[in-house]
């Protein structure tokens, strides 16, 4: 857990530093004339070219291999079992919390693993919890019924074994698995207990086969998480209003990392897993011209078709699937993954932050006890500041003639004739997140749908709020419009109804700005038999666990 030292400056200072650049840059301004790109934005080239955690792209970007970390395991049909419990031998650079999930396959042992099933396939997997409380692990995207959901309702105490056992329903895609007990899965996730689940169909083997993609290679997974430290999560009343943001982003589990790539295409599978910090996306070469990108994929798998974007805004929970082309680039040429700067919107509720929220008692003690000793402060890196984060660096020539297929699957519209609307309003009161002006409380579920019915969700957040990411559990659903959107957003609508293209194919979280109303058509199609209760929340964990939840029973 030991890590690269903070530097005062965030610029870059050594000489042989300074000396690469001006040799990029040379490069960069030779190859100018041929490579016919977007135009340049200044804003991107007074952004400083080094990542600023002191770091300095000086470590590669860590690659799982067939075993430990992040590595991909595929689930057959014997029951294989996570272990929550504390991380320990993971590889030096790997900046990672106190906790971890690990499993055994065979001979190989597993550090939060990727784990991969076909659609169709039966899933099988106990959790063991090694921590000293409660825990549960909640399948984030998948569509199971309750006992499988891990929503919170049952805990595994300490000590103790939970089963799953669900038929995989979902679209090839990435899902993701990380805990939901309930007013503690802010420490658990920020702790390091967190895994993507790669669900494979048909669309995927095609669109792998069509661009010769290979996992680990040429299709990058990135898990991103902001931390401050590898210390125990340790949050402040500040922290609790606004969200956990971390001075560093890594991924995985590296800050400033490099990568060494080809002139070809690449497939980036990005996992926002941050408590709370959502990023604006773009990709710039080292002299600031700016590099287009295609969003092929969102929570529930590919989109219909390629979108061509500059910016893609990515809230926590979120995934982007994407296709990074350097097909143009010369050998030399860096490009680097940043975040730009945006309006963050929390302006609006610094007034109340003053007086702190009202304390929310957790009701489970939290999973470590290091923290204990921390105290808490806040991150040096305020959400919707500009940060570069990951440096692509073009080291080879190749020839590479894929085409992009123009469909890449089949995204059917819900059919919302006759659905009843539902309003669900996002706002603040008495030092509380809220939905509907409610809290979360155990065993309630203000918001019954019929099952096999179809609604649409008004989702409106009041002006006087923040963004919060809504994410609603067992089902995937459409984000059929935007309206009054803040000016930011709405300038990268693609459609008349306001949308994004983070907003197309299938969803499971939604980011929701301060004045605007999302609406969102779900189909609550049950394949399970009697009444299902779901969790609807802010994935935003402060909010999550501070009560910014509702129950939701579909019967
Ligand atoms: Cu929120």
């Amino acid at each position: 857990m030991t890590r690269v030292p903070r530097t005062a400056s965030p610029q870059p200072s050594s000489a042989a530093f300074i000396q690469r650049r001006r040799v990029l840059q040379a490069l960069v301004a030779l190859a100018a004339a041929s490579t016919a790109r977007a135009t340049q934005s200044d804003d991107a080239a007074r952004a400083p070219e080094a990542c600023t955690s002191g770091a300095q792209w000086t470590q590669r970007l860590f690659i799982p291999g067939d075993r430990g970390y992040l590595a991909r395991v595929a689930l057959g049909d014997a029951p294989l079992a996570l272990r929550a419990t504390r991380s320990r031998g993971l590889p030096a650079q790997i900046f990672h919390g106190p906790l971890a999930y690990t499993l055994r396959s065979g001979a190989r042992e597993f550090v939060n693993p990727t784990l991969v099933v076909r659609r169709g396939q039966r899933l099988r997997m106990t959790l063991d919890n090694a921590l000293d409380a409660p825990t549960i692990t909640h399948w984030h995207g998948l569509s199971v019924d309750t006992n499988n959901d891990g929503g919170g309702l049952t805990l595994a105490a300490p000590g103790q074994r939970y089963e799953y056992a669900f038929d995989v329903r979902n679209r090839g895609g990435l899902y993701w698995y990380h805990p939901h007990p309930h007013g503690a899965s802010a420490g658990q996730v920020h702790d390091g207990l967190y895994g993507a689940l790669e669900v494979h169909d048909d669309d995927e083997a095609a669109l792998r086969s069509a661009l010769d993609l290979t996992p680990g290679s040429t299709e990058l997974m990135l898990v991103l998480q902001d931390r401050r430290d590898g210390r125990a999560y340790a949050a402040s009343a500040m922290d609790t209003l606004h969200g956990y943001l971390g001075d560093d982003l890594c991924v995985n589990g590296v800050p400033c990392a490099w990568h060494g790539v080809a002139t070809r295409l690449y497939r980036l599978r990005m996992l926002n897993a941050c408590n709370a910090r959502t990023l604006l996306l773009a990709f710039r070469t080292a002299g600031g011209t700016r590099v287009p990108f295609l969003l092929i994929g969102s929570d529930g798998g590919l989109l219909a078709s390629p979108q061509r974007c500059e910016q893609a805004f990515f809230a926590a929970a979120e995934r982007l699937d994407i296709l990074l082309d350097l097909r143009a680039m010369p050998v030399g040429e860096t490009v680097v993954l940043e975040s730009l700067a945006f309006d963050a919107m929390h302006a609006n509720v610094a007034p109340a932050s003053r007086q702190g929220p009202e304390p929310v008692q957790p009701q489970h003690e939290h999973a470590s006890t290091a923290s204990a000793t921390v105290a808490p402060r806040t991150a040096s890196w305020p959400e919707g500041a500009p940060r570069p984060l990951l440096q692509f660096r073009v080291g080879e020539r190749i020839d590479y003639t894929r085409r992009v297929p123009e469909r890449l699957s089949a995204i059917e519209p819900i059919d919302v004739a006759g659905a009843r609307e539902r309003p669900l309003r996002l706002g603040f009161n008495k030092g509380r997140w809220r939905i509907n002006d409610r809290v979360f409380a155990m065993g309630e579920t203000p918001i019954e749908v019929a099952r096999d019915s179809t609604e649409v969700w008004l989702l409106r957040n009041y002006y006087t709020s923040m963004p919060h990411a809504m994410h609603l559990h067992g089902f995937q659903f459409e984000v059929r419009e935007r309206e009054t959107s803040p000016d930011f957003v709405s300038s990268l609508k693609i459609d008349d109804r306001g949308r994004l293209a983070t907003d197309l194919g299938y969803k499971d979280t939604v980011l929701v700005w301060p004045g605007e109303s999302v609406r969102l058509a779900i189909r609550f199609a049950l394949p399970f038999p009697g009444e299902q209760i779901y969790m609807f929340h802010c994935h935003n964990l402060e909010h999550e666990d501070a009560g910014m939840m509702l129950g939701v029973k579909v019967a």
